[in-house]
């Protein structure tokens, strides 16, 4: 797992982008992410017990998993959206790039951070940060996603309706201070 500043220079998506600005040491912690390497199935089965998940599916996205609809799939997990949930990920093969938002919401100092993850890696983004996600060049994920009931991952696009979502509003207070 790297992480690092987008560099929002133009190029697609999937290229790494990454800026040599220098990251705070305290990012991950500050946004309420949780991130890091487990090794195996089982400590993430661990980690999913202690927050009473109970379900899980594994996703392919490459070309050869979902044909003709991938392109547009990797757009629409690219737009700018927030969940009313928790969303963790567990790499299982493959790589690809979780972008998260920093800063203060709308502010000038508010910039992508890009976390680069690969088999083994796990991320749990809270509920109300607002996100998207991408493959790299190399087009292959394997991932399983954990939810705590039914699959409740209804992505809520960026826009001055979803700012005032009662999920992205509790994140923004309790989280962002802001
Ligand atoms: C998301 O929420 O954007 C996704 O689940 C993307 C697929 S998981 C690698
Ligand atoms: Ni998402």
């Amino acid at each position: 797992m790297k992480i690092y500043y987008y560099d929002s220079l133009p190029g697609d998506q999937r290229e790494p982008h990454e800026s040599p600005d220098p990251l705070p040491d305290t990012l991950l912690s500050d946004l309420s992410i949780i991130a890091g390497h487990y090794p195996d199935v089982a400590s993430v089965d661990e980690i999913a017990k202690a927050r009473s998940y109970k379900n899980r599916d594994v996703i392919t996205v490459s070309p050869d998993a979902m044909g003709d609809i991938y392109e547009s799939k990797v757009k629409m997990f690219f737009d700018e959206h927030l969940h009313e949930d928790e969303e963790i990920r567990y790499i299982l093969d493959g790589s690809g790039f979780f972008d998260v938002r920093s800063g203060a919401p709308g502010g000038e100092d508010e910039r992508w951070v890009r976390v680069a993850m690969e088999a083994g890696d796990l991320i749990i983004l809270p509920a109300g940060i607002y996100h998207r996600f991408t493959t790299d060049e190399k087009n292959y994920i394997k991932a399983m996603r954990l939810f705590k009931d039914e699959p409740k991952w209804t992505a809520l696009n960026r826009s001055p309706e979803v700012d005032a979502n009662p999920y992205r509003q509790e994140y923004i207070t309790s989280v962002l201070k802001a």
